[in-house]
């Protein structure tokens, strides 16, 4: 597919404009949001969900996620990456192949339902992590647009995909929350500098390649400023793929926790990557694509059963 976004080619930063439309179905009957919620993921290239999950729910996964942290030695190493210069767990990726329940959240229909109908197709996990930011000691998570490295790194060949980020600890403005330019997701700030061998090795710690020019970041801050949204545990932050965003530290003694479900459209395959030497890892990138199948109830319940047949 002819590179509609190129990006890690030039020895100048560029903008893009994006060359395709963002909530890609329009409010019906059956919809699992309202007008104005598609209406404002369509513009600001987020969303933010509230009172998705019983509280019951919310313990639930909760539970489940201090579980892995607890015990790691039951992951599979080469998914669980450490805080740079530190031994800090700062993500567990391709957590729906590690954790029953976590699974059963990505294919939740209140989650991959809503992703599926903004993506207008049916929908795969594309990546899922477990994000946390202990305190203290938790990094940031420089500025950058998810799709630039999906495209180059990835193979993403379009933006058809997007995030969702399950509070798992009480995001306050204090311990690191996630922060997005509104309306940033409309165009496309390529980037310079070649892609390196094996790049996720170091990006996952701290990201050098794929980072945006300071002076297109400050344009876009200062166009559409900065919003950090917040909420208690079960929240659920969407973003679309292009959405610039980052993350501060966290030096308050209270972690910041989320899971992190991306949906990419199944007709959005990854393909040859973009800009890279070579495809990353499928634990970072799946390139199997299985569409997923959507479950309901609730996830007590699930965890309960799964617990009865460990
Ligand atoms: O490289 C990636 O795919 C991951 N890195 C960041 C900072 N956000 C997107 C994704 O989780
Ligand atoms: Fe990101």
């Amino acid at each position: 597919m002819q590179d509609i976004y190129p990006s890690r080619c030039k020895s100048e930063p560029e903008v893009l404009p994006r060359q395709e439309p963002v909530a890609r179905a329009a409010w019906r009957e059956s919809a699992p949001l309202s007008q104005a919620q598609i209406e404002h993921f369509d513009s600001q290239g987020f969303l933010v969900l509230e009172d998705l999950f019983a509280a019951d729910e919310v313990v639930a996964l909760q539970d489940e996620t201090r579980q892995l942290l607890a015990d790691p030695s039951s992951l599979d190493p080469e998914t669980v990456i450490t805080e740079p210069g530190g031994s800090e767990v700062r993500s567990i990726f391709a957590i729906h192949r590690q954790s029953a329940l976590l699974a059963r959240l990505a294919a939740d229909e209140r989650l991959a339902g809503v992703a599926s109908f903004l993506l207008d197709d049916q929908v795969y996990l594309h990546q899922t992590r477990l994000n946390y930011k202990p305190g203290f000691n938790g990094k940031e998570f420089y500025w950058h647009s998810d799709f630039e490295t999906w495209h180059t790194e990835d193979g993403m060949p379009r933006m058809r995909a997007l995030s969702m980020s399950v509070l798992l600890a009480e995001n306050t403005p204090d311990n690191g929350p996630l922060m997005v330019i509104p309306g940033s997701h409309k165009s496309f700030i390529t980037c310079v500098g070649e892609t390196p061998d094996d790049h996720y090795r170091s990006s996952l710690k701290k990201q050098e390649y794929g980072v945006p020019d300071q002076w297109n970041l400050a344009r876009l801050a200062h166009e559409h400023g900065i919003v950090a949204p917040t909420g208690k545990p079960g929240t659920v932050i969407l973003f679309d793929c292009n959405t610039m965003h980052g993350s501060n530290g966290n030096i308050t003694p209270f972690p910041r926790s989320n899971a992190f479900m991306v949906y990419n459209a199944v007709s959005n395959r990854l393909e040859r990557p973009y800009a890279a030497p070579r495809p990353r890892p499928d634990f970072i990138a799946a390139r199997e694509v299985e569409p997923l199948v959507m479950q309901s109830g609730s996830l007590a319940r699930a965890a309960q059963v799964e617990r009865a047949f460990a």
